[in-house]
């Protein structure tokens, strides 16, 4: 048995319990309190506020966790991270009210900044040489150059619409983060294979992510054409139809490049284009 640490609540908790749920893992709805069990893997789920991940990882207490990258580099814990999930993607920036100029890190010498994430900005400024003072915020920091508080600060953008609703732009962007899986220092030998499973489960189901199955009618004289536009893991697989000279051709296309694709195979006489969802892609 090994233990997972996911956030109870908040961004990260529907995509978490999609990747498990994608992954195969079943958990009890309705018994999700504090810990919660897979009926058909060897898995605890311990449910967190997100700050409380990286220590209670790193001190053993859960095996894994899945929390945004923002909140490891802030806690400094000894974790390893095994893979970047792709979801809750985000940055950590410094922005000024949207009136001031600016014209380089230099602005914040002398000046105060409002974060959540003293650690990770005390870092950045040191390394940049910077001399500005430090107010630790919970919440809402965004609120604080209006309020007086501070003169700039240092938060979490994703749209960037909260700093625009604020009068605030954002001048330096300074750590990406996503969600990402980690482990702590220490794995007993017996959970080893468990971990290896569930990895090779989550790859299958990132694999898939963002992907179509497309097959289609071809003039089996375009078939060299179609490779070159459609790679795929191997090959495309290609078997003859009924009709002489035609054939029919399976691949796997990115979802971001499915149209520009289609275009260029209808150009070479594609016919009878079917997109299908994945399921799993199973490497
Ligand atoms: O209760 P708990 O402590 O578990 O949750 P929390 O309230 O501390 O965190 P939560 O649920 O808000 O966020 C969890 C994680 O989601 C963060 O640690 C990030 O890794 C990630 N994430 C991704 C974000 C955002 N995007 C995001 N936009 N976390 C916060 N925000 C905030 C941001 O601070 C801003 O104020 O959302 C606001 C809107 O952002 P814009 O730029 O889209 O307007
Ligand atoms: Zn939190």
């Amino acid at each position: 048995m090994i233990r997972i640490a996911i956030q109870s609540k908040g961004r990260l908790n529907e995509d978490s319990c999609l990747l498990l749920k994608d992954a195969g893992i079943s958990v009890d709805e309705l018994k999700r309190k504090f810990l919660g069990k897979a009926s058909d893997f060897p898995l605890e789920i311990l449910y967190l506020r997100d700050d409380d991940i990286p220590e209670v990882v790193a001190d053993g207490s859960a095996d894994l966790g899945i929390v945004g990258y923002n909140e490891v580099a802030e806690s400094g814990a000894e974790v390893t991270i095994l893979r970047r999930l792709g979801f809750g993607t985000c940055r950590l920036s410094l922005a000024v009210p949207k009136t001031d100029k600016y014209d380089g890190l230099s602005y914040f010498n002398g000046k105060a900044i409002a974060t959540s994430y003293p650690r990770v900005l005390r870092s950045f400024l040191d390394k940049n040489g910077i001399d500005a003072s430090i107010r630790e915020i919970r919440g809402s920091v965004e609120i604080a150059p209006a309020a007086g508080i501070a003169d700039a600060i240092f938060d979490i953008v994703s749209s960037g619409g909260t700093l625009v609703s604020n009068g605030l732009k954002e001048v330096e962007r300074v750590l990406e983060s996503e969600a990402v899986l980690i482990a702590g220092p220490s794995l007993s030998e017996d959970k080893k294979p468990i971990v290896d499973n569930l990895l090779f489960r989550f790859d299958s189901v990132s694999d898939s992510r963002g992907k179509k199955y497309i097959l289609m009618n071809l003039p089996t004289s375009s078939v060299e054409d179609a490779v070159k536009i459609l790679p795929a893991m191997r090959s495309p697989t290609v078997m003859p139809l009924a009709m002489d000279g035609w054939c029919s051709l399976h691949s796997v296309v990115k979802e971001s490049e499915l149209w520009d694709k289609v275009e260029a195979l209808k150009k070479i006489g594609a016919e009878g284009i079917l997109v299908l969802n994945l399921d799993k892609v199973i490497a």
